[in-house]
């Protein structure tokens, strides 16, 4: 890169944030005299990945750090402080709790972490997420929705955090689980009173349990459709075929469940 385009880099970055741009100076200084050690590689690309997902906000990054790190007492403590302190649950959990399973998820999938470490934040992310609950307390229902993974496959972590900010939004879930037959879904759905279920996947391999599931609640007449997430699941997909709509995010999830629950809306509407 042109050292001019470096310089101007580096000016921008000090007239954005000049407490990291005092830091870096203070580092790199220390480096040079040898007062630190440099960093290795995986220290570098752990740096990275927190810098592009963990929040600004110090006290929400000690609870992302602290999921990271597998905390769960540390990370409740952390929680409750923040609620004490007046903070939103749902806020809490998207931008708090969140952004440390997301590094901790990126980290495995580049080898630079295990199963063990992914099952240890998990547990403290739910710890947390516990806690928002509680705070959240009983609402007046908004509405019977279900959740569940498509069948054939095992990650439920972004399903657990979609099926609790539904919750923390007054929704009323029934979490059926990962790895979900679609006969399941329908027994479920007609036993419950369901108004939507939100269905997920995260492999492609397992994609199509969730047009099975949206076509059989059509085909059986449930007047039910399917809100369908998960990385593996696109729009396009979802357009593909009837009684289902796409969701991207747990908040646009939120949205689609009201409209569905509360608005009378149909999965047409959302195409
Ligand atoms: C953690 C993980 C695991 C854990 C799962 C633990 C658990 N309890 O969930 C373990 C180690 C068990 C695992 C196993 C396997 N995994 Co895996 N795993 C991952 C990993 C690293 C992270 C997934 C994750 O939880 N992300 C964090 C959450 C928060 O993100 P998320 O799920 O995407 O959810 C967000 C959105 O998608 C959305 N969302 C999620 N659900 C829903 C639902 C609704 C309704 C809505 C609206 C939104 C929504 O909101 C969430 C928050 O923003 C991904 C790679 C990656 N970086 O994504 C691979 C990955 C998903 N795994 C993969 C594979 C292949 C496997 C295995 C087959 C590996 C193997 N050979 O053994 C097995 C599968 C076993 C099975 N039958 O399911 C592949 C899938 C490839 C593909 N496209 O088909 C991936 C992509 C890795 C890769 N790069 O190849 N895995």
């Amino acid at each position: 890169m042109h050292m001019d385009i470096v310089m101007q880099a580096v000016e921008e970055m000090r007239l954005k944030d000049p407490v990291r741009f005092n830091q870096l100076v203070q580092e790199g200084m220390a480096l040079e005299l040898g007062i630190i050690e440099p960093k290795s590689g995986d220290e570098l690309t752990i740096d990275r990945i927190k810098a592009s997902l963990f929040p600004e906000n110090k006290e929400y990054a000690a609870v992302s750090q602290s999921v990271l790190d597998g905390k769960r007492k540390v990370t409740e403590k952390l929680v409750k402080d923040l609620l004490d302190a007046g903070k939103d649950p749902v806020d809490v959990v998207t931008h708090a709790l969140m952004p440390g399973i997301q590094v901790q998820c990126e980290l495995y999938d580049m080898g630079k972490s295990y199963v063990p470490e992914i099952l240890m934040s998990n547990d403290a992310m739910q710890g947390g997420i516990r806690l928002c609950q509680v705070q959240i307390g009983d609402v007046p229902s908004k509405g019977n929705v279900a959740s569940f993974v498509a069948e054939g496959d095992l990650h439920d972590i972004g399903k657990n955090i979609c099926a609790a900010i539904l919750k923390a939004n007054g929704f009323n879930v029934i979490d059926i689980g990962r790895d979900v037959p679609k006969e399941k879904v329908l027994q479920i759905v007609k036993e419950n009173n369901i108004q939507l279920a939100c269905g997920s996947t995260l492999m492609s391999t397992t994609k199509h349990g969730l047009i099975d599931t949206a076509l059989l609640l059509e085909l059986q007449k449930t007047g039910v459709s399917v809100a369908c997430g998960g990385a593996a699941v696109s729009k396009a997909f979802v357009s593909t075929f009837n009684n289902a709509m796409y969701t991207k995010s747990p908040l646009e999830t939120v949205k689609v469940a009201d409209g569905v629950c509360n608005e009378g809306k149909k999965w047409e509407d959302y195409r």
